[in-house]
């Protein structure tokens, strides 16, 4: 399946990679902001409050190098971080989407930068679309999905938060977004299933993200 070696060799270095050099290196209000395209990036995207910023942490094994909130709409810039001595590659920790309660000025500031960067970064290897796994995906996220697949932008879906349903209803739901990631061209078929909150399938997630940024 993964070019260089095995599976496990994979997990090996991306476990190595992440437990090493992680620094916040910028944050991106606007466009212009933006650092140049010098190294692979992974963004993770989803709606307000999924847990992007807690699943960066997660992935990188920091307690708070991302700002998380219980409050939805706290990260509202692109905060790019960067992994590896030399840099190997960027994390993009992104405003989350969906967020009614936020003036309609502001949600149409924030859509518009995540949408043009997704949509046009040369560097951009992979997108995760994180989605709550109590909830499933909900509107706003099949614009996402639809926007992604129209920008020809591969990306995971990745859910959210598996420690607070039951297995049961947990398993449903990932059946029931796989059978529509499986409708969707630019959609990995595999989801992931994970929680920032007991480090359930982070090792995997890691691993993806490493054979993302090698392509
Ligand atoms: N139980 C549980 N809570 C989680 C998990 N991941 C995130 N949370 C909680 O969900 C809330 C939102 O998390 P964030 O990581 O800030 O979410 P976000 O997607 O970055 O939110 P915005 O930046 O506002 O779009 C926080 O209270 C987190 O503690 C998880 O895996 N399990
Ligand atoms: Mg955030």
């Amino acid at each position: 399946m993964i070019e260089n070696g095995s599976e496990e060799a994979l997990a090996e270095e991306a476990r190595r990679l992440f437990s090493g050099r992680v620094e916040f290196l910028l944050s991106a209000p606007q466009l212009k902001f933006l650092p140049a395209g010098d190294y692979p990036e992974v963004a993770f995207c989803g709606r307000s409050n999924v847990g992007k910023s807690s699943l960066i942490n997660a992935v990188t094994g920091r307690k708070a190098i991302a700002r998380t909130s219980v409050t939805p709409g706290r990260t509202q810039e692109l905060n790019f971080f960067e992994v590896g001595e030399p840099t190997r590659f960027r994390l993009v920790d992104m405003p989350g989407y969906g967020f009614a309660k936020a003036p309609l000025k502001v949600v149409e500031r924030w859509r518009s930068l995540v949408r043009t960067y997704l949509r046009g970064r040369a560097v951009l290897k992979r997108t995760l679309v994180l989605v709550d796994a109590r909830h499933g995906l909900k509107d706003s996220d099949r614009d996402m999905m639809t926007m992604l697949d129209e920008a020809a932008v591969g990306y995971r879906v990745v859910l959210t938060k598996a420690d607070k349903i039951k297995a049961s209803e947990l398993a449903a739901t990932c059946e029931r977004t796989a059978t529509e990631a499986r409708k969707h061209v630019a959609a990995y078929p595999q989801i992931h299933v994970t929680s920032a909150e007991k480090g359930a399938g982070v090792d995997e997630l890691r691993a993806a993200i490493l054979s993302d940024v090698r392509q």
